[in-house]
């Protein structure tokens, strides 16, 4: 049984979905929900479900990322996770970490890549005018939205899309191709899968 721990920053929708997966005949377990904000709404989410969760808070490290990423190690460790999930976590990871959890580590990212790596992905593709938007997961490494992709999912542009509205569809997607990618991820299998 592999065991997964999930990094979140806010709501936790994709963290919830994850876990509720892991159960029965799944290859892995949600052993640790682990957030850099305290007041992130997934935590007491992941409370309810019994998963472990833990906090580490990134502005106690001002302009030390290392320092900050060393405590997240420090966090996480203990719970002896095969796999890192990435969901909604907002903090950019430098060598440090991504070199601790190499080749380990899945990320949910809001746009087709290789499209708009990082932030405001869909206010983006909006401006570009794109006839769809979707979202990917794929592997961390050093490079931000680098990695290698796991998993698409697209969904289509209406004329009256705001960066909310495409935002509440996209995220339908991501909270089925999440659990998808992690299930064959768990049994080593890095196919990618494409949906619709
Ligand atoms: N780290 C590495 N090395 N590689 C990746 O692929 C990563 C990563 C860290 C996070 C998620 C990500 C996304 O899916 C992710 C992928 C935060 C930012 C960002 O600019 C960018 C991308 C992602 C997450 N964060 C600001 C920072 O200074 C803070 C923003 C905030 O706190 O709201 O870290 O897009
Ligand atoms: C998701 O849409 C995820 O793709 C996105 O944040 C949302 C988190 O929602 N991630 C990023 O933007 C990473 N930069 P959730 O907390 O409800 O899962």
């Amino acid at each position: 049984m592999k065991r997964v721990a999930i990094l979140i920053s806010g709501g936790g929708s994709n963290m919830v979905r994850l876990a509720e997966d892991m159960i029965g005949d799944h290859p892995a377990r949600p052993v640790l929900v682990l957030s850099n904000r305290p007041d992130a709404g997934g935590l007491s989410k992941a409370k309810k479900m019994g998963i472990a969760t833990a906090v580490v808070d990134h502005r106690d490290f001002k302009g030390d990322r290392e320092g900050f990423e060393k405590a997240l190690i420090s966090a996480i460790d203990p719970y002896e996770p095969d796999i890192l999930a990435l969901a909604g976590f907002m903090r950019i990871l430098t060598p440090v970490f991504v070199g601790h959890y190499q080749g380990r580590m899945l990320n949910i990212h809001p746009s087709i890549l290789p499209k708009y790596r990082g932030l405001h992905t869909h206010a983006r593709a909006l401006e570009a005018g794109d006839s769809e938007a979707g979202c990917s997961v794929h592997e961390v490494t050093a490079e931000l939205d680098d990695g290698p992709i796991l998993g698409q999912a697209r969904v289509e542009i209406e004329p009256n899309d705001t960066a909310d509205t495409l935002a509440s569809r996209v995220l339908v997607q991501e909270h089925k191709l999440y659990p998808m990618v992690l299930r064959r991820f768990a049994i080593g299998d890095k196919t990618p899968i494409l949906l619709p």
